[in-house]
């Protein structure tokens, strides 16, 4: 039988990777998976940034074309010393996402600390000032990514409960009136054994308003001889009822296959974590490449949803 496979046609950036160590222009052991915006006429990246001693910051880089970026001379988000949120941020602050509702931006953000790791959110109308809202989940549970709109009058989330120690990890969605409580938590997508992503899932990028439904790009992690592969699919949930799956890629749509993608300090990972949507229909997906640096693809966004379809 013919088996037919409905890739969209990303396109890497020529010369990726966009941002690497050289240019942090501070001390760093690497940069990497990057939370991306517009703003003000910019386009904004608040990179990952792990420091010389293994913990990981928050810094911003900005772009008037959104691929050539100067990175800000200090980090922005430093794991915090306030007693609310020490302990759970001492190993570092990881991961972010930026989601704009309502004329601000929020920030999500993996807290590490001793006893696990944690979903932060944090806020900024000018990305002048960071404001911590909360840490809005226990612990293992991180990949915390807000969705653009209140549906319902709630605010609405996916997060990743488990997934450590080779465990099993799936992307759930939850419910919130004002940021800080949630509930109403279900299990959206679950790992098919055996399949690309047969270990855990997480959601990568914010989601994506289109006619069919919120695009959501996730992360599969397939543990293997060799280490752990992280591949991307996508997934369009429903506008009103987020919490109902109205198409996905019946398989990764994309993958590493380039040396940045498959050598660094982690290899074999592409791990996106913004993705911005351009009036004519192409998506700039920025991600990082095996721990070690970021890069740029874009795809139209007409050949993601007809690959969910
Ligand atoms: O090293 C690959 C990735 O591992 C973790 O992701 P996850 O918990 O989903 O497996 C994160 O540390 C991530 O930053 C990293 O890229």
């Amino acid at each position: 039988m013919l088996i037919t496979h409905k890739f969209p046609p990303f396109e890497r950036y020529e010369n990726n990777p966009i941002i690497s160590r050289d240019d942090i222009p501070y001390p760093c052991n690497t940069v990497f998976n990057a939370a991306a915006c517009r703003c003000m006429g910019k386009y904004i990246l608040l990179l990952r940034v792990e420091d010389l001693a293994g913990r990981s910051h928050l810094t911003l880089a900005r772009s008037n074309d959104g691929i050539n970026f100067q990175v800000d001379d200090r980090p922005w988000v430093m794991p915090s010393e306030d007693p609310l949120y020490e302990p759970y941020e001492r190993y570092g602050v990881e991961d972010p996402r930026i989601t704009a509702i309502e004329g601000a931006y929020y920030i999500t953000y993996t807290a590490f600390g001793p006893y696990g790791v944690r979903v932060g959110i944090g806020k900024t109308n000018d990305f002048s000032t960071f404001e911590r809202l909360c840490l809005a989940t226990d612990v293992d549970n991180k990949d915390g990514v807000l969705f653009p709109e209140k549906i319902g009058g709630k605010y609405v989330m996916l997060t990743r409960p488990g997934g450590f120690a080779g465990k099993r990890g799936d992307i759930w969605i939850s419910f919130s009136p004002d940021l800080e409580h949630w509930g109403g938590s279900r299990v959206l997508m679950t790992p098919s054994p055996g399949g690309w992503g047969s270990q855990k899932l997480g959601a990568c990028t914010p989601p994506i308003k289109t006619e069919d439904g919120w695009l959501v790009f996730y992360h599969g992690v397939k543990p293997t001889g060799s280490g752990r592969i992280y591949r991307i699919g996508a997934m369009l949930l429903d506008l009103e009822k987020p919490y109902t799956i109205r198409g996905y890629t019946s398989h990764f749509i994309f993958a590493p296959e380039m040396d940045y993608e498959r050598i660094g300090d982690v290899p074999n990972v592409v791990f996106p974590c913004g993705a911005i949507l351009e009036e004519d229909g192409t998506i700039k997906m920025y991600y990082g490449v095996s721990d070690t640096a970021i890069a740029l693809a874009t795809v139209n966004v007409q050949d993601v949803l007809s690959a969910c379809r």
